[in-house]
């Protein structure tokens, strides 16, 4: 059973009028702030400015109590197609581009912004995920997609590397033979074979994608956000330091874990034989 978080769609932080322009809608309602990339006509693709927009909507969510849950999306038939190429081809005697410094001020940021945000992350890939689009999608905690939607690893096919963490991401998910080939042939992945080699979490019906999705998002933002976040930084640093350190690591978030309100309620809850009602604290 869902329960409603305490806050609702109040802060003023997401609240401002609808701004059907912006190329980051944000709405918050319930606890749960919905960022919608919209540039549908160029299918999503990032441009400096939007993401300018989404890495201001992050930082709100980060400082928002309200906020216990992001589910990120795509408005009109994509979820991303990775990097705008517009303005990318190079001509006869031009200097080449420092595509490392696109990389340094924008996509690495937001790849770390996102695996670190102390809160749950939810990717709900609408349509086509291509190039730094997939890897914004595999950033997030949790990844759905609609059965029509398809993940292209499109890096090899314009002479490019996996970036934005696609080339970390994406053998740990699927195996190194897998992710090998993947990468190197510039492979398209339908939703139900990412999700059969473990890419992402659920391939959903398309008409049953959004709402699916916003219960599932309703579900995260009703949990133990504190617990959430801590979870999250005890998975991400399993990747990268052996067991040892890992327990440590468990011990000292485990301490904070257990000084929290949430903690004291669900154990109270537990004996009450009700559900918790936690207020990420
Ligand atoms: C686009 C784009 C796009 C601009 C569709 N840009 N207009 C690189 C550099 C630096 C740092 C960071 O990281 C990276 C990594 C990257 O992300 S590199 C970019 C990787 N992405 C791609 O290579 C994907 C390019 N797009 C496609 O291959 C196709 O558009 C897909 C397969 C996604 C969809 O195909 P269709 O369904 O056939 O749609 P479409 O191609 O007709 O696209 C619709 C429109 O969107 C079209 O414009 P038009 O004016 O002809 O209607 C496209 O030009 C535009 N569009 N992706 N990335």
């Amino acid at each position: 059973m869902n329960q409603q978080p305490e806050s609702s769609s109040s802060s003023p932080a997401h609240n401002g009028p609808a701004d059907d322009t912006a190329l980051v809608k944000s709405e918050l309602d319930q606890g749960v702030l919905s960022l919608t990339l919209n540039r549908p006509e160029r299918l999503n693709s990032f441009t400096p400015e939007m993401h300018r927009q989404l890495a201001v909507a992050l930082e709100r969510a980060e400082a928002d109590d309200a906020v216990r849950c992001v589910l990120l999306t795509g408005a009109g038939r994509a979820f991303c197609a990775g990097q705008d190429l517009s303005n990318r081809q190079i001509q006869p005697g031009d200097a080449p581009p420092d595509l490392g410094l696109s990389l340094e001020q924008h996509y690495n940021p937001l790849i770390r912004r996102l695996t670190t945000l102390p809160k749950p992350t939810l990717a709900v890939v609408n349509g086509v995920a291509a190039g730094a689009g997939v890897s914004l999608a595999l950033a997030c905690d949790i990844t759905v997609a609609a059965h029509s939607a398809r993940f292209i690893f499109a890096f090899s096919r314009i002479g490019l590397v996996p970036d934005s963490g696609a080339s970390w991401f994406l053998p740990r998910r699927v195996g190194h033979a897998r992710a090998s080939a993947i990468a190197l042939l510039g492979e398209t992945l339908t939703a139900a074979q990412a999700q059969e080699w473990g890419l992402i979490w659920q391939a959903l019906d398309d008409e049953l994608l959004a709402r699916t999705s916003r219960q599932l998002a309703q579900q995260l933002a009703t949990q133990a956000t504190t617990a959430l976040g801590m979870t999250k930084r005890a998975l991400l640093a399993s990747a990268s330091q052996p067991l040892d350190p890992q327990l440590d690591l468990e011990r000292d978030l485990q301490r904070l874990a257990g000084r929290s309100e949430d903690y004291r309620e669900g154990v109270a809850a537990f004996f009450a034989k009700r559900h918790p009602h936690f207020h990420g604290r």
